[in-house]
């Protein structure tokens, strides 16, 4: 999925702390700790979360490939430490115990249907299903999210903005924004579900509220947008450069996300042609487009696996978290016998922050498609790439208002 950046992520949800590891982005990008720390709270927040992040304070240490406050073109390490571990000394301690203790080391034999327990309990030959679901926690996507602030800052440098918000919880969808504000982070990260319109917010709050007195969970429906991209990321010659299937690719990544939509999504299978496809129209004022415009934004600004120079709409659904406080049916591992599965805590929603690390991951394959197409070891000789590039489209340069206000269905 990623081609020129790498990213490595290692650790286990209640262990001393989760690493990202990200490899590929060039010298010279301004970066401290204020980049990551911002988007590392973010992604904490969210009406629906449980008492873990109570106990986090995610802020993240950069401790590798920065120094003065500029990357070295090395790879970048950032530790998010798990307060929670100390919660978890004996059982997720890396030493064999001594006394083998059911309840200290909190093993666990009861399964839940809809987590990676079970299935990667008879994949890895584990008898505890611990094993599996401390790395298949969420908790990795604070790595994500750390890297993916870097990414982020990278694309920043050239007007590039990634942001995100949910459109739909269990059974409330808000209705679509025309057009989306222009400082979308602010106007979700307003809202306690992140909802930019107020009265759906209101009745997600309520659903959640309502799931969790049931002892249940709600999935959902995000949102992301990337704004003031040029075109031509990505490309139509091979089907792993195809920016489509890469930008999908690192979103279904996420943990518990069952579908991904570009633009119009699903809905343009019921349609027409006529009606699905974005007309071109001369605009020799607009930028990072080569002087072309679209009328409307229904391909999301993606075609033939490259970027338009409009908008970039991904509508990402997750599904309820399967650790429920009223367990569904299951089996004891170690008898056979029917039983309810694990009640382990968790959170009742997690969308609002899942838009967040869905940003992450978009901020990812753009600065990854990014480096594909521009490279340079340094930022300057990046920007020259990039200069020149647009230079031969005709451009003067890449952030553009009008593009900026594209919507997820308007003007492209
Ligand atoms: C998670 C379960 C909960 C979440 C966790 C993901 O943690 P715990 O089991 O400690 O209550 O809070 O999310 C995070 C810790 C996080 O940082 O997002 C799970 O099972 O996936």
């Amino acid at each position: 999925m990623l081609r020129c950046l790498r990213l490595t992520t290692a650790g286990e949800s209640h262990g001393p702390a989760v690493v990202a590891v990200l490899e590929g982005i060039p010298a010279g990008l301004p970066l401290d700790a204020a980049d990551v720390a911002g988007e590392l709270a973010r992604r904490q927040g969210g009406h629906g979360r449980g008492g873990r992040m109570r106990i986090e304070k995610d802020a993240g240490e950069i401790f590798a490939g920065v120094r003065l406050g500029e990357t070295l073109g090395s790879p970048i390490a950032i530790r998010i430490p798990n307060r929670d571990f100390r919660n978890w000394r004996e059982a997720m301690a890396i030493a064999a115990p001594e006394v083998e203790d059911v309840e200290v080391l909190r093993r666990v034999y009861l399964p839940r249907p809809g987590h990676a327990d079970l299935a990667g309990m008879l994949k890895y030959d584990r008898e505890d299903a611990r094993d599996i679901l401390e790395r298949a926690s969420a908790r990795e996507t604070a790595a994500r999210v750390a890297a993916g602030a870097v990414a982020k800052r990278l694309l920043g440098e050239f007007g590039v903005r990634v942001e995100s918000h949910v459109v739909r919880i269990g059974p409330v969808a808000a209705p679509a924004e025309e057009p989306l504000p222009d400082d979308l982070t602010a106007a979700a990260d307003d809202s306690p579900v992140r909802c930019i319109d107020r009265s759906a917010a209101a009745a997600m709050v309520e659903a959640i509220d309502a799931a969790r007195r049931d002892g249940d969970s709600l999935g959902g429906v995000f949102e992301v947008v990337a704004r003031g991209v040029p075109v031509g990321l990505g490309s139509h010659v091979t089907w792993e450069t195809r920016l489509g299937g890469r930008i999908g690719g690192a979103l279904m990544s996420i943990h518990a996300m069952k579908g991904v939509e570009i633009g119009m999504g699903f809905e343009a299978a019921r349609t027409r042609g006529s009606d699905v496809h974005d007309e071109i129209e001369r605009d020799a004022e607009r930028r990072g487009s080569g002087g072309y415009r679209r009328r409307r934004n229904n391909a999301g600004g993606l075609e033939g696996g490259m970027t338009t120079g409009g908008t970039i709409v991904a509508r990402v659904a997750m599904k309820p978290l399967s650790s429920l406080r009223r367990p569904l049916d299951s089996v004891d591992t170690r008898t056979g016998e029917p039983a309810k599965a694990i009640r382990e805590r968790s959170d009742v929603c997690a969308v609002p922050a899942a838009g967040v690390v869905g940003e992450a991951m978009m901020a990812l394959v753009l600065a990854d498609a990014w480096i594909e197409k521009f490279a340079g070891d340094s930022l300057s000789d990046m920007r020259r790439n990039v200069e020149s590039y647009l230079a031969r489209l005709g451009d003067s340069g890449l952030t553009d208002d009008a593009a900026g206000r594209d919507t997820a269905r308007g003007t492209g």
